[in-house]
């Protein structure tokens, strides 16, 4: 099951079904939100079939306008956490630039442990076409674009997603302390577009995760990672986050980024970043410079 949850055309908050490209609204058969559906799914009691057509993908896939359907984020979720320097990039990067604490991040990429931080609640999240957060005092925000699991209390894989993990990753730099700083703000997820189901996403390790970022037409950055490259495996990650530590349904992990950003190309109001992974889509958001007092 391929699923979303779209604004329709009368402003209805509501859950869709993709099918061959295609969105129908499957909000009573799936309990009313995207989460309900996944549950559900994974219990075998709901079916993605039947449903009124909506629109394509690509049609909702677009910024809010009213009186037209189009995508919300995909799950208001309870708790999202992640996972860090997960790939090696991430952690030779962090290593180079962090003038205190040198090797701290290869310690974590070498060690049992895998690194977990809290990333915020609904209020922190966007959805698709929406815009991110570049916090009031950060000059160096980045964008950090990852595959992200969505779990239920018990730890089960209810689905795959796109997370952009967007850190100040000047506050990291300063003081690795400061990391909560760095990664909890307004605007510091993007989740989207759609949510897969492990039964129809395959194998993710065979997966490609590609990222641009769009400033005044051009395009400023573009890279991709083969999820193949993370060391961790999903299972050890949703292990030691619910050792001793009781997750909700429809708590999301964000699995840490293989694509890293340089200075010249950090964040600005009216960028355009995309992330793009077959089968779950493509996840586009703007960025906005929040105030001090937002
Ligand atoms: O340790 C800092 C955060 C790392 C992170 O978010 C990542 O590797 O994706
Ligand atoms: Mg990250």
């Amino acid at each position: 099951m391929r699923i979303v949850q779209f604004v329709s055309a009368s402003g209805a908050q509501r859950v869709g079904a993709v099918r061959g490209g295609e969105v129908f609204d499957i909000t009573d058969q799936a309990g009313g939100s995207a989460l309900a559906a996944l549950l559900a799914h994974a219990r075998s009691s709901v079916s993605a079939d039947g449903g009124e057509r909506v629109g394509t993908l690509d049609e909702l896939n677009a910024a809010a306008q009213s009186g037209t359907a189009h995508l919300r984020i995909p799950i208001d979720s309870p708790e999202v956490w992640g996972a860090g320097v997960t790939y090696k990039k991430s952690a030779q990067f962090r290593d180079e630039d962090t003038s205190t604490s040198k090797g701290i991040y290869d310690m974590v990429y070498s060690g049992p442990r895998p690194e977990l931080f809290y990333k915020g609640r609904a209020v922190h999240c966007v959805g698709p076409n929406e815009a991110a957060g570049i916090r009031a005092d950060s000059a160096f925000t980045a964008p950090e674009p990852e595959l992200a699991l969505v779990l239920s209390a018990k730890g089960e894989i209810l689905g795959f997603t796109l997370c952009d993990d967007v850190s100040a990753w000047d506050i990291e730099r300063e003081n690795p302390l400061y990391l909560p700083q760095s990664k909890i703000f307004l605007g510091c997820v993007v989740l989207g577009p759609t949510i897969v189901t492990p039964d129809e996403l395959g194998d993710p390790q065979a997966l490609t995760l590609r990222c641009t970022i769009e400033r005044g037409g051009e395009t400023l950055f573009e890279d991709s990672v083969g999820l193949d490259r993370i060391k961790r495996t999903f299972e050890e990650l949703i292990h030691y986050l619910r050792l001793n530590n009781p997750i909700q349904d429809g708590a999301v992990l964000t699995t840490g980024t293989g694509i890293i950003v340089t200075q010249e190309q950090a964040l600005r109001e009216g960028d355009t970043i995309t992330l793009y992974c077959d089968p779950i889509g493509s996840l586009r958001h703007g960025m906005r410079k929040l105030p001090e007092d937002a």
